[in-house]
């Protein structure tokens, strides 16, 4: 089978059980997680690529997308420890900001006059904010930029925000989604192994509530984002254990939008001692990423954290989404030493380097709606 869908491979280079996978996933069948590890253990690079672009094919086609949007960082204040984290601040710290409502809002509105359809909401967890006046936030900025839509705030951010007004997760989500959220990024999952989350962010909302904050996010009609963060503490089996969960739920709700790996990058926290995954390991995580989450639709290359060139050339291992403009506005990559210490790209940008990786250039707002195609 595998030999007839993927001619080219053949049992001189490929192990057979590679070759097994092979035909699994040209028949659309699902892999196992014992066979997930495999790939990413003993998966050439080129076989990895034919088989993330067969899925990535069969669901985006040759469409790659992309959107114009913003970040918006209240602050960087953070009641958390995340030893991977080169942004957080403590409060009166050296590097530390808070903007208020007003100052957000005119951000927003200086943004608005080039087109932005999107704004992504995120920041630190702020000992004094709440989710009150994060629904006031999302109510200013939607009173001056209407047609905007806001992806916004990690289910850190929003366990932290309903615990400090004493309101159920459910009610919490409720009053953010009719102050004009419309869906929710995908920070804050890092790796899902207990015990290597005590390692990494000791004190931040744990897995299952983490699971959970999606979930009910679903339910309540909130589309959202999922993430990795890899090339820290953990093995293949690790990242193999996070992807499986991320598809249990998937299968449950339907609800994630995209799964975005970010990748670890070490200048400026307690981690800056590992030394960053190279590029070939970089495309291996995406392909296998791929290949194993077949039931969400996007996956997505976040270029200010990878660099444009590694993006692109992430196009020929499954990936179908190259965020966004972003207008250098956000810090969490740029603080943690990315290539993009101001990052920006045109549309025009965007669409080169999808031309020129041979794909088609699409451009969506946050809920993957077609705005325009080439
Ligand atoms: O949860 C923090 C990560 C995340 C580092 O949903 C780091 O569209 C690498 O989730 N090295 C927040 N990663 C960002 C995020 C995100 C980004 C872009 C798009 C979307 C989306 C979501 O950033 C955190 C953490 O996993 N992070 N520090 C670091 N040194
Ligand atoms: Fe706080 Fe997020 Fe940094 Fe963790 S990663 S310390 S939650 S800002």
């Amino acid at each position: 089978m595998s030999s007839t869908i993927f001619p080219l491979f053949n049992q001189s280079v490929i192990s057979p059980e590679l070759l097994r996978i092979a035909g699994k996933v040209a028949s659309g069948e699902r892999i196992s997680a014992e066979e997930g590890i495999l790939l990413f253990r003993e998966g050439p690079l080129p076989y990895l690529a034919v088989l993330a672009d067969h899925v990535r094919h069969r669901i985006n086609g040759k469409q790659v997308f992309f959107n114009r949007n913003i970040h918006l960082e209240p602050t960087n204040i953070c009641v958390n420890h995340c030893a991977f984290c080169s942004y957080r601040r403590r409060k009166g710290e050296e590097g530390c900001w808070e903007f208020g409502i007003d100052e957000l809002a005119q951000m927003a509105a200086s943004h608005a006059i080039s087109g932005i359809t999107e704004i992504h909401l995120v920041g630190g967890v702020h000992p004094d904010r709440d989710v009150h006046f994060y629904a006031d936030l999302i109510r200013a900025i939607k009173a001056i930029v209407p047609d905007v839509q806001i992806k916004a705030f990690t289910a850190v951010e929003i366990d932290a925000m309903c615990q400090f007004a004493n309101m159920e997760i459910r009610e919490g989500l409720s009053l953010l989604k009719e102050a004009g959220l419309v869906s929710l990024p995908g920070g804050g999952a890092e790796i899902f192994d207990e015990t290597l989350r005590a390692k990494i962010c000791p004190d931040k909302t744990g897995s299952q509530e983490w699971l959970n904050i999606h979930r009910t996010a679903h339910q309540l009609g909130i589309p959202t984002n999922s993430t990795m963060l890899y090339g820290l503490i953990e093995d293949y089996a690790h990242r193999i254990d996070h992807l499986s969960r991320l598809r249990a739920l998937q299968d449950e709700t339907g609800g994630f939008n995209a799964f975005i790996p970010l990748k670890f990058r070490h200048y400026n926290n307690r981690f800056s001692h590992i030394e960053e995954q190279t590029t070939v390991e970089d495309l291996k995580n995406y392909a296998v990423s791929r290949i194993f989450l077949d039931n969400i639709p996007h996956l997505k290359a976040y270029w200010p954290m990878i660099g444009k060139q590694v993006a692109q050339l992430s196009l020929a291992f499954g990936v179908d989404d190259l965020d966004g403009t972003i207008d250098d506005t956000t810090r969490i990559y740029s603080m943690a030493g990315s290539e993009e210490q101001s990052p920006a790209a045109t549309t025009g940008q965007l669409k080169e380097m999808i031309i020129g990786a041979g794909f088609i250039p699409v451009e969506r707002d946050t809920l993957y709606n077609v705005l325009r195609s080439d």
